[in-house]
């Protein structure tokens, strides 16, 4: 059937072939995980979970060939069942978890669902500040929970470190529930263990317990990589994360909690942090969510098998190998980098200190060449969230095309050259009449980009 969608499929096709996708939280699935994500479980309704009884190891051969009681509202799941089991235990065996929830269909839906199984209204909730680099859903005004929650902001250093006093001054004058550390725009290795001492703290002080959490959706790849700690290992009690940003899967949520792993429709009358995968499970299904989507499920299975194998790794090792040497490339052609470089995937440029221009008209203008990144408002920007000063890129997707060293040095010219072209008029409608000089950079994008295959074709 001819339709203009199966069109503009295939524009978005040629415009990811010919450009360079440089947003951070963005990447390349591989053939498998599309064929996952586009087969016929999509077709299947499957609220409930599947069981793991008398499943005691981490076995893939057994645990698809299983068939087992489950806790299902709909028949016909003999197969769906497998498939869930498959990405339930892949993904406890990448993050060292006892527990894993697969259905959030996002990440903020991945935090809504923790927020409501341990906190109740009105809980004091502490969380990185957005405007320093924290997420929307960890207590934007302009979101659901923080109608819901009493969400305090703790923010960086001018160095872009946590600024951890801070975090410690504010659990110790609050009497809080949870404290969260993640982010959308940060560049640092946070210290999970000084995050878990503080907890301690105030646990002590306010005489209950207080949940640790990790919203690690950036970097969830370079974890399941190795080169990143693993919040769950120093203390975390739970840890959200998208399963498409450095993980290179579907576009989805995922939890892993740490905690007694009970059937998910145990009764649990009081809430402790060892229930937690338990409250989890309930939060997410029929908490917060219906139907699972089973394609994009089978799609998590697919890319945290591939994210198990050997080769992961080295594409975590090189996405961070790229990130310094971009980093690098930039300051030399000055640049004013937030923090002063990166240890992860992401770097914060302000290009108002560096160039004179905003974020804004920079990404338009690297639009116009095919480098696609995103403004990005910087700690105390004065341009607020629609003009900020700052950009925001990453190397997780331009890493998996298979690009090196060399590469970053080519991507730092280009982005030099487009400045130097945004400075001579500052005023982004005027930016066509310089066509001539962005279609010749365009091309050279092209050339290269063309040069390294989307692992779908
Ligand atoms: N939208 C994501 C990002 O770009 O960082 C966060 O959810």
């Amino acid at each position: 059937m001819e339709d203009y969608v199966f069109d503009l499929i295939e524009q978005e096709t040629k415009r990811q072939r010919e450009g360079l996708e440089l947003i951070p939280s963005e990447n390349y699935v591989s053939k498998a995980v599309l064929k996952a994500m586009g087969s016929v479980l999509t077709n299947k309704y499957s609220e409930g979970y599947p069981s793991f009884e008398g499943i005691t190891s981490w076995d893939d051969k057994k645990i698809s060939n299983e068939i087992l009681p489950n806790y299902r509202y709909y028949g016909g799941q003999v197969n769906i069942d497998r498939v869930e089991r498959l990405a339930i235990s892949r993904a406890c065996r990448l993050f060292n978890a006892d527990h894993a929830n697969v259905q959030p269909h996002s990440g903020a839906n991945a935090n809504e669902a923790v927020y409501f199984a341990w906190c109740e209204p009105g809980d004091n909730i502490l969380a990185m500040n957005l405007g320093h680099g924290g997420h929307l859903t960890h207590g934007s005004p302009v979101t659901r929970s923080a109608r819901i929650y009493n969400f305090i902001p703790y923010g960086t250093t001018p160095d872009g470190d946590l600024d951890y006093g801070e975090i410690e001054k504010l659990a110790l004058k609050n009497d809080i529930k949870l404290i969260l550390v993640g982010y959308s725009a940060f560049m640092k290795i946070p210290d999970f263990k000084r995050v878990s001492e503080i907890r301690d703290k105030a646990s002590k002080k306010w005489g209950h317990e207080i949940c640790l959490m990790a919203d690690m959706a950036h970097v969830a790849g370079l974890i399941a990589g190795g080169v990143h700690p693993n919040p769950l290992e120093f203390g975390f009690n739970v840890m959200t994360t998208t399963t498409h940003k450095t993980l290179r899967g579907p576009r989805g949520g995922l939890i892993m909690s740490m905690g007694k792993v009970n059937s998910p429709i145990k009764k649990i009358s009081e809430k402790s942090l060892d229930n937690l995968p338990t409250m989890i499970d309930k939060a997410v299904f029929p908490g917060t969510q219906g139907g699972p989507l089973e394609h994009v499920i089978a799609a998590k299975a697919v890319a945290f098998g591939e994210a198990l194998l050997p080769d992961f790794k080295e594409y975590a090792k090189k996405i961070v190998e790229n990130a310094q040497a971009l980093a690098k490339g930039l300051i030399n052609r000055g640049f004013v980098l937030q923090g002063g470089g990166t240890d992860n995937h992401l770097i914060l440029i302000d290009v108002m200190k560096s160039y004179g221009i905003d974020g804004k008209m920079y990404e338009k203008a690297l639009d116009m060449v095919g480098l696609t990144l995103n403004a990005n408002a910087l700690p105390g920007d004065t341009g607020g969230a629609f003009r900020p000063n700052g950009v925001r890129l990453g190397t997780p997707a331009i890493t998996t095309r298979g690009m090196g060293i060399k590469e970053m040095e080519k991507i730092a010219d280009w982005m030099e050259r487009v400045a130097k072209i945004c400075q001579k008029t500052k005023d982004e409608n005027e930016l066509d009449d310089y066509k001539e000089e962005f279609d010749k950079i365009r091309n050279e994008v092209k050339n290269i980009a063309s040069a390294f295959k989307l692992p779908t074709e």
